[in-house]
């Protein structure tokens, strides 16, 4: 677990919380793409005008360069928008985890970064968030070698606290 900026990360690759356009946005999407610089929107914009004309659906991953980040990649995921839970909330987001850390695995990647996917702007509650982050995290690295690390980020004291207690 780490709590503050995910930009700032030295793991193989940082997770991104995007929206469905891959063009950026705010939240740690804006953060990420000002940090890592014109690198990584250039890629988000060759995946659209190639595999992805209508966007990336929720729950799925693609993966891009790092630019200047010190990760080498960042792999964008879309998480569900919160409604309530009856709106298969919950196995999207899993989904979000499941496939990120699948393409961290397929590339062989050792350690990886996530934020709160969907815990802010897309207003998933934090305590239910983080169990399933930690549940599916879990269930993949006993199944696979790569990653070897996952790290956990909370942007905040509150978010750390949070995780520390779910994960224990
Ligand atoms: N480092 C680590 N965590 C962060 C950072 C950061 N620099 N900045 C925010 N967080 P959000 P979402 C935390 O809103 O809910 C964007 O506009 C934040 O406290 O970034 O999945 C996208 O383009 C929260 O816990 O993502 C989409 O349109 C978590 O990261 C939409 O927001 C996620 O908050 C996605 O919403």
């Amino acid at each position: 677990m780490y709590r503050g900026d995910i930009t700032r990360l030295d793991t193989d690759a940082i997770v991104n919380a995007a929206n469905s356009g891959l063009l950026g946005g705010g939240g740690v999407d804006g953060a990420i793409h000002r940090a890592g610089g014109p690198e990584i929107l250039e890629a988000c914009r060759r995946l659209r005008a190639t595999s992805l004309p209508d966007g990336l659906p929720t729950g799925e991953a693609v993966i891009t360069t790092g630019g200047r980040l010190p990760a080498r990649y960042v792999i964008h995921t879309v998480g569900p928008v919160w409604n309530g839970g009856h709106r298969q909330e919950p196995a999207l987001l899993a989904s979000c985890y499941q496939n990120s850390l699948r393409l961290a695995a397929e590339n062989n990647l050792r350690s990886v970064a996530f934020p709160g996917i969907s815990t802010g702007i897309y207003g998933y509650p934090k305590p239910e968030a983080a169990r399933i982050a930690v549940r599916e995290i879990r269930a993949f690295l006993e199944q696979h070698e790569q990653p070897q690390e996952v790290v956990l980020v909370a942007f905040d004291e509150e978010a750390y606290r949070l995780l520390e207690h779910t994960a224990r």
